[in-house]
């Protein structure tokens, strides 16, 4: 039987790239974002290779996430592999000037939206003792950068809380790990940059910054090694990329 796949932030990005590898695997997919019409699309044109379900919430709201996830049809409803992949940056600022909205933001997205979407999916996961949760994470939740401060707190505590599902999800053989990525070239810096979209693409300027696609391949990989195998956490970067500062733009 198939395996159900959930990929939160499936409308951009990582979370798009991924949907379309799993969905070429042969994985069902239940797809979750905000724009309704992108889901639709996707529905489209994943529908061709696999099963699709989409759900359009907002991971911040508690109840719409748990209502969410409650109304799954039934051959849905089974979900083999979670990946807590929504989340975003907004702002670079210095903490004195940061702005509190947009500290909530990323507190409430990246860090309260993955608990709910966890703690609305893995009872299900405990009574089978069965599943596996991918949390992206990012080099950002292993170093702090300069004006990073909030965004790089909230990928700290997915560290944590991905340590923590670890440890205490072992007993019913349910996997748990991180893939943390570098610099991958999505809509991201649009985000955190408000629409700006010079600056934004100032960013990967210069040197060949990650593509959703290469983080897609990573997830995969991890989902399809055999049982006994868990890949705890896992950091990548581009090549030009030594650390949240240090890029080549040499090479
Ligand atoms: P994108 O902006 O391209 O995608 C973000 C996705 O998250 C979108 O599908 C968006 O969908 C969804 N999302 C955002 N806010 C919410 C919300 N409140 N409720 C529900 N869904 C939401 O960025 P990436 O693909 O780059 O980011 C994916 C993950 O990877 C994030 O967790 C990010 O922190 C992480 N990451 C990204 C890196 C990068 O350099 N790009 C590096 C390291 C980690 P919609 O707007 O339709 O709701
Ligand atoms: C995103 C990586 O360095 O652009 O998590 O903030 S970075």
């Amino acid at each position: 039987m198939a395996k159900i796949a959930l990929i939160t932030g499936a409308t951009s990005g990582i979370g798009k790239a991924t949907a379309k590898l799993f969905a070429k695997q042969g994985f069902n997919l239940i797809l979750c974002g905000r724009r309704q019409e992108r889901l639709e699309q996707l529905r489209n044109e994943l529908g061709r290779d696999t099963d699709i379900f989409t759900l359009n919430f907002d991971v911040r709201n508690r109840e719409d996430v748990f209502s969410a996830i409650e109304s799954l049809p039934k051959e849905f409803s089974e979900i083999d592999i979670l990946v807590n992949n929504a989340g975003n940056a907004h702002g670079l600022d210095p903490i004195d000037k940061g702005s509190p909205d947009d500290w909530d933001a990323m507190l409430d997205i990246n860090v309260k939206g993955l608990l709910y979407m966890s703690k609305a999916i893995i009872p299900k996961m405990t009574e089978r003792k069965s599943g596996h949760i991918i949390n992206i994470g990012s080099t950002a939740g292993k170093e702090v950068y300069p004006n990073g401060n909030v965004y790089c707190a909230s990928k700290h505590a997915v560290d944590a809380i991905n340590q923590g599902m670890r440890i205490d999800l072992n007993a019913y053989g349910i996997r748990v790990g991180a893939v943390n990525p570098g610099l991958v070239e999505t809509e991201f810096s649009d985000v955190r940059f408000k629409g700006d979209s010079e600056r934004a693409a100032n960013v990967y300027k210069g040197f060949q910054p990650l593509r959703p696609e290469d983080i897609a391949d990573i997830i995969l990989f991890v989902v399809t090694r055999p049982y006994h195998v868990n890949i705890a956490d896992l950091v990548v970067m581009p090549t030009a990329q030594a650390s949240s500062t240090i890029v080549n733009k040499e090479l």
